[in-house]
């Protein structure tokens, strides 16, 4: 049985935070839920796979801690990348710590993520006051986060009252929460984006707990919003072409739910 679901479109009129909004109208007009995740440690193949890519994501996720040559200019680059290209950027830093500390590693630091990241991860596992923290510094700059509250990975702790805690922290924080990592569907909120990592269409897994599952099994049967695709696009003999193919499968599995 199929489930009717809102158009992007049609999801923007019930949406309030600009961000979100501002996502969905990108995915609207490029017809895509793909998030390419570039976990890449060098910046030229990072800009040179983004702007091959850029046509065919709504969002790029980054590692930046993972980046060897980090700079500045780095980010500046992608910055102008995701004008060109019309995709949101997404520092996946999975913060964790207090409320104090991740104020600090999220405007300081070499990376000064505050300044270019348009979304950011969050772990909950300390409680409201990390977001808290973080929404300090983000909300003025029009930033958003998005939580942590489910992983893909084998004996994941991040499970039922875990999850369920990271929608009420969602729920109490809108004007900065956009939405969450997650496996499953949380909650009807059309404000609330649902983003998938763990997706790939020819592997099943990793050798260190990664699960995948398939852009259809992710948009359709589970019903989030975004899948994220790291080494299915970036190891493929062709990551452009493959790019193209998550692209439409992703988006044919949002199509099949509307009709
Ligand atoms: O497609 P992959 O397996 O090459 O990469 C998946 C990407 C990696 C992980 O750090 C990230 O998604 N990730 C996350 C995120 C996005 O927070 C959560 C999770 O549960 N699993 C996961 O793989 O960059």
């Amino acid at each position: 049985l199929k489930t009717q679901v809102m158009s992007y479109s049609e999801r923007i009129t019930h949406c309030s935070h600009p961000l979100t909004r501002k996502l969905l109208s990108i995915m609207d007009k490029k017809k895509t839920n793909l998030c390419l995740s570039a976990d890449l440690t060098s910046s030229q193949a990072i800009l040179s796979i983004v702007d091959k890519v850029g046509g065919n994501v709504c969002m790029v996720k980054t590692h930046v801690d993972i980046v060897e040559d980090f700079s500045q200019d780095f980010v500046q680059k992608l910055v102008q990348l995701s004008e060109k290209h019309d995709f949101m950027i997404f520092e996946d830093r999975k913060f964790g710590d207090i409320g104090h500390t991740v104020q600090q590693q999220y405007k300081g630091g070499m990376y000064k993520i505050a300044d270019w990241a348009d979304i950011v991860t969050t772990h909950v596992v300390p409680g409201s006051g990390v977001v808290r923290g973080l929404k300090e510094v983000g909300l003025s700059r029009q930033r958003g986060c998005v939580l942590v509250a489910e992983m893909s990975s084998t004996g994941t702790l991040a499970k039922g009252d875990y999850s369920k805690a990271a929608v009420r922290i969602a729920h109490e924080n809108k004007d900065f929460v956009i939405g969450f990592i997650c496996q499953s569907n949380l909650t009807k909120d059309p404000d609330l984006i649902h983003m998938t990592p763990g997706v790939r269409l020819d592997v099943s897994g990793d050798a260190l707990g990664q699960q995948y599952i398939s852009p259809s099994s992710a948009i359709r049967d589970l019903h989030t919003d975004i899948i994220i695709v790291g080494r299915g696009i970036l190891t493929a003999d062709n990551p452009v072409a493959m790019a193209e193919q998550y692209q439409e499968s992703g988006y044919h599995a949002y199509q099949e739910l509307l009709t």
